[in-house]
C-alpha cells in the first residue's frame, strides 16, 4: 500500500494538531513517531528544516502542520464546523497569535533558564491572551458550538501545554471557559485517539504502523 507517510512527535502541539485533523478527515497514512534529537535520515531528505509534522505525499510533501490541516480538510470539509467569512478570519489571527506570541511566551515560561527569560512575566503574557480569549467564547462544548472546529484543534495543544507547567496555578485562573475547553478537549476521543502510543520508528526494522 502506497499511503501518505506522516512523521510526528508525540507530544508536539503541531503534530497533534496535525494527527487530529487526520483522524477528522479519515485520511489513512502510516505515522513514523520520530526522536527529534535523533532524526532519520529519511524525514531529513525530504524536509531538511527538520520540524514535525511533515507529511510526505506521492505528489509532494507538506512540512508546516497548517499545510496539512488543509490537505486534509479538502475532501472532508464538513467534519469540522463551517466558518463564516468573519469566523474565518478571527480563528486566522488567533492561530496566528497562538503560533507566534503565545508560543514565543509559552517556551520563556517553561524553560525560563535555557532562554534565560523570567518565567513569572512570560506566564503573565501567555495569561493575557487566554483572559482575553475568555472574553470572546460563548459558545460550549467547544470554541463554535457543538462542532469542532480548526481552531479549537490548532490552538488547545498549546493551551494544554500552558496547563501542565503549572496545573495547580492554571486551574485557579479566571480564565474559567478556557479551562472548560480544555477540559472538554482533553476528555475527547479526538483528542485520546491523536495521542495514541506509537513505538519509535525504526528504519532498520521498518514496522509500518498504521493512523488513524
Ligand atoms: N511551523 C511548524 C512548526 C513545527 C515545530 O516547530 N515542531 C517542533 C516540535 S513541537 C520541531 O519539530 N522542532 C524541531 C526540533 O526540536 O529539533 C509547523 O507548524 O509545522
Amino acid at each position: 500500500m502506497n499511503l501518505p507517510i506522516l512523521y510526528s512527535f508525540k507530544r508536539c502541539p503541531y503534530a497533534m494538531r496535525a494527527r487530529m485533523a487526520l483522524i477528522l478527515a479519515s485520511k489513512d497514512c502510516e505515522l513514523r513517531e520520530i526522536n527529534l534529537k535523533n532524526k532519520p535520515d529519511e524525514m531529513l531528505q525530504i524536509s531538511a528544516k527538520g520540524t514535525v509534522p511533515v507529511l510526505e505525499l506521492p505528489n509532494k510533501v507538506l512540512e508546516e502542520s497548517l499545510d496539512i490541516i488543509s490537505w486534509a480538510m479538502q475532501s472532508h470539509p464538513e467534519s469540522v464546523y463551517t466558518f463564516s467569512t468573519k469566523e474565518k478570519l478571527i480563528s486566522e489571527s488567533l492561530i496566528q497569535l497562538f503560533d507566534s506570541k503565545f508560543k514565543y511566551h509559552l517556551d520563556r515560561y517553561k524553560y525560563a533558564s535555557r532562554y534565560k527569560a523570567n518565567s513569572s512575566e512570560h506566564q503573565e503574557e501567555c495569561k493575557n491572551i487566554l483572559e482575553k480569549l475568555d472574553g470572546k467564547i460563548n459558545l460550549s462544548p467547544w470554541i463554535f458550538g457543538e462542532k469542532v472546529s480548526l481552531l479549537d484543534i490548532s490552538i488547545l495543544p498549546f493551551i494544554r501545554q500552558y496547563k501542565i507547567a503549572n496545573p495547580e496555578w492554571f486551574f485557579e485562573q479566571n480564565f474559567k471557559k478556557v479551562i472548560a475547553l480544555l477540559n472538554f478537549f482533553e476528555a475527547s476521543d479526538l483528542f485520546i485517539h491523536a495521542m495514541k502510543n506509537f513505538d519509535l520508528w525504526d528504519p532498520q526494522n521498518p514496522n509500518e504502523s498504521l493512523f488513524p
